[in-house]
């Protein structure tokens, strides 16, 4: 019963508010039974729900630990210098930051840190798997900075480095972002440190996607590298909805700055201690299984959508997505995501490289198994949902087969129940 999930508490909203007890329900159910392909999403453990539902959420708490513009800070306090020493700890970082509110709003905060407004920073081109944060004329990173792109090669779908090097020798940025929202290859860090050094620019990793396998020591780290690392705590890192910062010493005071009073006020201090939690979850042996499954079955299921006649993106993954182009189906991006959609499967739209279609439309899907592989899904049932979508794909004309692949993608997450009661 969906409703024991919520505790006690829960009879209370059901009264008070039925139609949002109701939604929560409906999401709870949803998220049970169809399958979450989405590759920036997972579920969160019900340890980090506890916090985020918690009166930490009452607190303002503008400012750092020891360093508050409102009294009654000493809890709230704990919580975040617990969580600070979690991050640094976890992933070698000289210095971190739990408040940024987002993944957007870290970059915010990380330009405003290294830039002003008409500076030159050289990222990962949009179309070829870059973020809306990176340069996108429709983000406050393209309106108010001169971002300059790099992309993928045609040939592999792979970074091409010497490209990098070109254009960051000509355009001389102050700063370069790696880091990306769908590409599935590795980022060779050490290189793009040497680049940054030859052109004296900050070297930015936004590493939102990946950054839970690196906690999992599933695949190696930019911290090393990088003089600061963003990314947001709700992907394959398992936290709450939120964002955090990693940077050398050298950097944290502009870093916190940035963050308060630079462009957010009071944190959300449930969820710095939900991020806290999250992290001391990230430092187990059972985490660290946990983030080498996920690339397991991510490199299983782009292999499975190969044998069902589609193209992985760079010929497969070496991380937790995969990207995948769906034009021997003759479906585009679009109408496969609202056929997957009807059959019960999330997962997203995505442009491929060098894509004929538009942003709107797309030639391809993106796939990740951070979800499923928290339910317990392995390699077993990842040709199992390859099969469901590309059924769902090819005959999302007709209701019946739809109503038939909804029956089975029910069947098999029921054997995998998420949130049980
Ligand atoms: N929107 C996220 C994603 O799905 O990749 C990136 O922030």
């Amino acid at each position: 019963m969906s409703e024991t999930f919520f505790g006690p508490d829960f009879q209370a909203l059901q009264g008070q508010d039925p139609e949002i007890a109701a939604i929560l329900i409906s999401e709870l159910d949803r998220q049970r039974e169809n399958l979450q392909l989405i590759a920036s999403e997972n579920f969160t453990s019900p340890a980090v729900l506890a916090a985020l539902g918690s009166t930490l959420s009452n607190k303002y708490a503008e400012g750092y630990p020891g360093k508050r513009y409102y009294g009654g800070c000493e809890e709230v306090d704990k919580a975040e210098v617990i969580g600070i020493a979690r991050a640094k700890e976890l992933f070698g970082a000289e210095h971190a930051n739990l408040q940024p509110h987002s993944g957007a709003s870290a970059n915010v905060a990380i330009y405003q840190a290294f830039t002003k407004p008409g500076d030159t920073v050289l990222a990962m081109s949009l179309p070829h798997g870059g973020h809306l944060t990176h340069g996108s004329k429709v983000n406050f990173s393209g309106k108010w900075f001169n971002v300059e792109s790099y992309g993928v090669r045609q040939d592999n779908e792979l970074i091409d480095y010497d490209e990098l090097r070109d254009i960051a020798l000509r355009v001389k940025p102050k700063m370069i972002c790696s880091g990306a929202t769908a590409y599935p290859s590795l980022i060779d860090f050490k290189t793009v440190r040497s680049i940054c050094d030859e052109v004296g620019a900050i070297m930015w990793v936004d590493a939102a996607h990946f950054i839970g396998l690196v906690a999992g020591k599933a695949i190696p780290s930019p911290v090393e590298y990088a003089d600061v690392v963003s990314f947001t705590t709700h992907k394959v890192l398992r936290g709450p909805r939120g964002g955090m910062i990693l940077s050398k010493a050298a950097h944290a005071s502009a870093i916190d700055k940035a963050i308060f009073p630079g462009m957010q006020g009071g944190p959300i201090m449930s969820a710095v201690a939900a991020k806290a939690i999250a992290l001391k979850e990230c430092a187990t042996a059972q985490y660290q299984a946990y983030a080498k499954e996920v690339i397991v079955n991510a490199k299983a299921l782009a292999k499975s959508l190969e044998d069902e006649g589609m193209r992985a993106v760079s010929g497969g993954t070496e991380t937790h997505l995969a990207l995948i182009d769906i034009r021997s189906t003759g479906v585009n991006g679009k109408v496969a995501d609202e056929r997957c959609g009807r059959a019960g499967i999330s997962l997203n739209k995505n442009a491929i490289p060098y894509d004929p279609e538009s942003p709107a439309v797309t030639s391809g899907i993106r796939v990740g198994t951070p979800a499923v592989t928290t339910q317990g899904m392995g390699s077993e049932q990842m040709p199992v949902i390859a099969s469901l979508i590309a059924r769902a794909i090819k005959d999302g004309e007709d209701e019946a087969k739809i109503a038939q692949i909804r029956k089975e993608v029910n069947a098999l997450t029921a054997k995998f129940p998420v949130y049980p009661a």
